[in-house]
């Protein structure tokens, strides 16, 4: 059985090192956006956590980070269990969305290596670039291209909020554009993936577990609504007069909220940009940015479709234009139940001598299986290879913000968990 205060022992100071790139002391958020300085500050810390493990770092034509534990005498083609998840962040996100899963793959491979294990087959971590889509919109972006689920040409050509596009983005960074596409080869060459992620959400708190195996993710997506009125002087128009597009997106936000609470879903409307954004003028023009979800496909599509034709109808009143671009889709993703059943099986033996904080919800499993309306690069590769996911305990349940935190204790349980789940998957 692995030695928890040794694994704490080990995990507190990687984990510090991790933790001040990138953070803005105003807020204790994270600034961690694809290929910004931040970002490859963290992709630096990555090679250097493979070279003290002598692990063989790649890194694929989208930037997607990969270092490979190949034992000796295992055959370098043979297929690879990959664990891993990214380092980017939404704007002033938490800490533990996605690098959790990076510093416990490291320190997987440290626990088996120190248990003596000798893999069958050679045992990748890797790091995806973009999860968030936080600078180029499209979440998931380093294993949508990985695995053909965008056109290299109109990933490339997508435009952050300053106007640099990924590929001058790449450029930047020193990475070859020209290369971002599909990676087959790297595909057949992973035999299954496993994500370890904090939850986003409490279900693990009310189940008092800490750990836990996803099932399925919801279907979810991000669509851009651009109203366009009549720019004019906020204090001599009168209200008759006026083609106002901050009405139509206030009506569709609430139109949003409504239909969500109706269907049983889930809408947000965190972004919105104002043209010209000024105090003593009527807008021009209005973009905002409605993330759906839904349990179900028919249940999303009814309800966005419920929010674009109330925006419609708005508009018509206002006297504005509404264009509706679908820019990040995300269909259902079932996980395979076999490989889920294994990780629960794993994480049971791993996490048995955890006590029970609080009293769990009758018949719960000790490690519970559960979906989440969080997307995940595993959610990409799900369709791919054997995919699977180990939440880790979120007192809070907060994720996306500042306060978003696990427990050391819980933390360790999650790795745990995982080098179990890894020594079974690439057992010889
Ligand atoms: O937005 C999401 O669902 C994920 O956290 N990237
Ligand atoms: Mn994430
Ligand atoms: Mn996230």
């Amino acid at each position: 059985m692995i030695d928890q205060d040794r694994l704490l022992d080990r995990f507190r100071p990687l984990w510090a090192e991790l933790a001040e790139i990138g953070r803005d002391p105003d807020t204790g958020g994270y600034l961690r956006y694809a290929w910004s300085a931040a970002e490859l500050a963290c992709r630096r810390w990555f090679v250097d956590q493979a070279a003290r493990r002598d692990l063989t770092v790649s890194v694929d034509g989208n930037g997607n980070l990969w270092a490979r534990w190949l034992p000796d005498g295992v055959d370098p083609a043979t297929a690879a269990v990959v664990t891993g998840s990214h380092f980017d962040s939404v704007p002033h996100g938490g800490g533990y969305d996605g690098p959790l899963g990076v510093v416990s793959a490291f320190l997987a491979v440290d626990e088996l290596r120190d248990q003596g294990f000798v893999p069958g087959r050679p045992i990748t971590v890797a790091a995806f670039v973009e999860e968030e889509g936080s600078r180029f919109g499209v979440a998931c972006l380093g294993s949508r291209l990985l695995t053909g689920g965008i056109a290299p040409r109109r990933a490339l050509a997508l435009r952050d909020r300053s106007g640099v596009s990924l590929a001058e983005a790449m450029a930047a960074a020193g990475a070859d554009p020209a290369a971002a596409g599909p990676d087959p080869q790297r595909l057949a060459g992973i035999k299954a993936f496993v994500e370890l992620h904090i939850e986003q959400g409490r279900a693990l708190v009310d189940l008092d577990a800490p750990v836990g195996v996803a099932s399925m993710i919801w279907p979810h997506g991000r669509w851009r609504l651009e109203v366009s009125g009549e720019g004019n002087h906020a204090g001599t128009t009168r209200m008759a007069d006026r083609r106002d597009p901050m009405l139509t997106c206030a009506y569709a936000v609430l139109a949003a909220d409504a239909e969500a609470r109706r269907l049983g879903a889930h809408a947000t409307v965190g972004r919105i940009e104002v043209r010209p954004n000024a105090t003593n003028a009527i807008p021009v023009q209005v973009r905002s940015w409605l993330d759906a979800r839904a349990a179900d496909a028919a249940t999303l599509a009814e309800l966005v479709e419920a929010v674009v034709s109330r925006a419609h109808a708005r508009s018509v009143a206002d006297g504005t234009t509404v264009t509706v671009v679908a820019e990040s889709a995300s269909p259902p993703v079932e996980f395979d139940p076999g490989l889920a059943r294994r990780l629960v099986d794993a994480a049971s033996t791993a996490t048995s001598d955890v006590p029970a904080t609080t009293s769990a919800v009758p018949g719960s499993t000790p490690v519970p299986v559960l979906p989440t309306a969080a997307g995940h690069d595993a959610g990409i590769l799900a369709g791919h290879v054997p995919t699977a996911m180990i939440f880790v305990r979120n007192p809070s349940g907060v994720s996306h913000a500042p306060a978003e935190a696990a427990t050391d204790a819980d933390c360790v349980a999650g790795i745990r968990s995982l080098a179990a789940v890894l020594a079974e998957l690439a057992a010889r």
